[in-house]
């Protein structure tokens, strides 16, 4: 078989490096064994067949070889975990029960819109940066914080438990970007628990793996 073909063989992911939904589905691929052809995409020149598959224009997007297109980077994550899940991250957010849904859906709604606001601060400039940046540790991150310094008997604490989770990994490519806009300040910021568990998963062989630069594709 030749590269070419196998390649064609594997599932299509439309991916874009620095986004934290890309991110968290390359992780949960990744976690899976799950190997796919990826393609890097401009998020300002998106590909004519990526826009096909999924007109609605996000990364990422999965199109799978029997044709199935997944285009929300949540049921991407669900749909790899189900081919395989070797350290139980479905199992230890219970299959995504009521607590694990409602840490992501505060996650990608409005901690997402307070992060936006955080990070482009000058284009909403009702407020300065730090009452978004504020405002985002109060809704999301000082509970998150508080979650990881509960799970007390353990020495490698996750959102749900002593067990990595979907969850966490759903939420760390966010957290991520947060602690990035003002690095000096995450750095000291009241939400020890909160750094070292970022700190982890960013020192991860798993994190590290999926942000190998990918060569941009032509459209
Ligand atoms: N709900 C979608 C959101 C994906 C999303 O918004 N991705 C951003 C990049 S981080 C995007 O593609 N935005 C479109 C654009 O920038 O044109 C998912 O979970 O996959």
């Amino acid at each position: 078989m030749s590269g070419e073909t196998r390649a064609a063989a594997l599932p299509l992911l439309y991916s874009f490096r620095r986004c934290p939904y890309a991110i968290r589905a390359r992780l949960a691929l990744r976690q899976a064994g799950v190997a796919v052809q990826l393609h890097e995409v401009s998020l300002r020149e998106k590909p004519a067949a990526m826009l096909t598959l999924s007109p609605k224009g996000t990364v990422p997007v999965l199109q799978l070889p029997g044709g199935t297109v997944l285009d929300e980077s949540l049921d991407i994550m669900l749909w790899a975990l189900a081919q395989a899940d070797p350290d139980g991250w479905l199992a230890g957010a219970k299959s995504v029960n009521a607590e694990a849904k409602a840490l992501i859906a505060r996650n990608d709604g409005p901690f997402k819109a307070l992060l936006d606001r955080y990070k482009y601060a000058s284009r909403y400039p009702q407020f300065p940066a730090a009452h978004y940046r504020d405002e985002a540790v109060a809704l999301h991150l000082a509970p998150l914080d508080a979650l990881l310094a509960a799970q007390s008997d353990a020495a490698r604490p996750c959102l749900l438990g002593a067990r990595v989770s979907l969850v966490d990994a759903a939420i760390f490519p966010f957290v991520r970007q947060f602690a990035a806009v003002d690095a000096a300040w995450f750095a000291t910021a009241p939400l020890p628990a909160l750094r070292a568990w970022l700190q982890r998963w960013l020192d991860s062989a798993l994190f590290q793996a999926v942000m190998e630069k990918p060569p941009v594709r032509e459209r």
